[in-house]
């Protein structure tokens, strides 16, 4: 066998005697799926755009046309993207604790039920000034910009986490217990370098947690990993987890 195929049999064998096992998931994972990726060179959407501009609170204060115009061709993206076999590898595990940056609900819709996302979620908007209106919005004719009917105060904005802002305080409080008390931490698909997401990365390592990287390129996460494996995501997840 190669090294690579000796890698994969050791991490497997890891995995399938793992009592707790958490994983913490990124673009990389929707990325097979047709679901653009942030930071990949060439194709990835910061390639592109200024990141600044399209998911931050200033951003959508200069030019919320623009800020909903992107998000709504992402919108249709993922509307059109079904779940890969990645999803459909972690969806067969239930006991694995789902930690997600991504905002996409295709780990839903492989049949994950309880998924700790930690950046929000793309399917729905709610009132910039935060007067509490929220609505979900049709992924497939996903709305531009428009104010908010239950205050008329601001526009509506995804129910994402954009730069500067403060991710759900439940969510983080339960990704931290979830890095803390695993003995094998997962991480899939994320160049890790997004914060305070990609330091639960540290925190599980140096809990003591075996930490499994799965990702096509090396990553902010190579130097913690345990066992890197490089590829695409919806091939070593099944070999990974599925049993024999
Ligand atoms: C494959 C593959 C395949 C491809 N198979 N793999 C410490 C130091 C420096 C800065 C900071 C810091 N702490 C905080 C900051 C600031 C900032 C930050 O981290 N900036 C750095 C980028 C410099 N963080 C924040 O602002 C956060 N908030 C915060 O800190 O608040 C503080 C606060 C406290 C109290 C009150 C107020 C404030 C918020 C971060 C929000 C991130 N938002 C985004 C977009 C919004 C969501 C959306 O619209 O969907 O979230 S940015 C974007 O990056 C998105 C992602 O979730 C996130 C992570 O990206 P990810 O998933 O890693 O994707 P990529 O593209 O980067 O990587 C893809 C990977 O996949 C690559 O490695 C490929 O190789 C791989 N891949 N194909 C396997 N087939």
């Amino acid at each position: 066998m190669d090294d690579h195929g000796d890698v994969i049999t050791a991490a497997r064998e890891v995995v399938r005697r793992g009592r707790r096992i958490t994983c913490f998931s990124g673009a990389g994972l929707s990325a097979p799926s047709g679901v653009g990726t942030f930071r990949d060179p060439g194709d990835g959407w910061w390639s592109r755009y200024d990141p600044m501009r399209l998911a931050s609170p200033d951003g959508f204060h200069e030019d919320p046309a623009l800020v909903m115009k992107w998000y709504a061709a992402r919108r249709q993206q993922m509307a059109e993207a079904a779940p890969n076999a990645g999803h459909l590898a972690l969806a067969a595990r239930p006991d694995v604790v789902q930690v997600t940056q991504n905002t996409d609900d295709l780990l839903d819709r492989a049949g994950c039920s309880d998924i700790i996302r930690l950046h929000g979620n793309i399917t729905a908007d709610r009132c910039h000034a935060g007067c509490g209106h929220v609505e979900s919005v049709d992924m497939h004719d996903p709305p531009g910009h428009r104010s908010c009917p239950g205050c008329g105060q601001a526009g509506l904005r995804p129910t994402v986490v954009w730069f500067g802002e403060a991710l759900p305080s439940d969510a983080w409080e339960r990704a931290e217990q979830a890095a803390r008390s695993c003995d094998v931490f997962l991480v899939v698909g994320t160049s890790a370098v997004v914060y305070p997401a990609a330091g639960l990365i540290t925190l599980a390592a140096h809990a003591g947690a075996t930490v499994i990287v799965v990702n096509r390129d090396a990553s902010s996460a190579s130097d913690v990993a345990d066992f890197e494996l490089l590829g695409s995501a919806d091939e070593l997840l099944p070999a990974l987890l599925e049993a024999d």
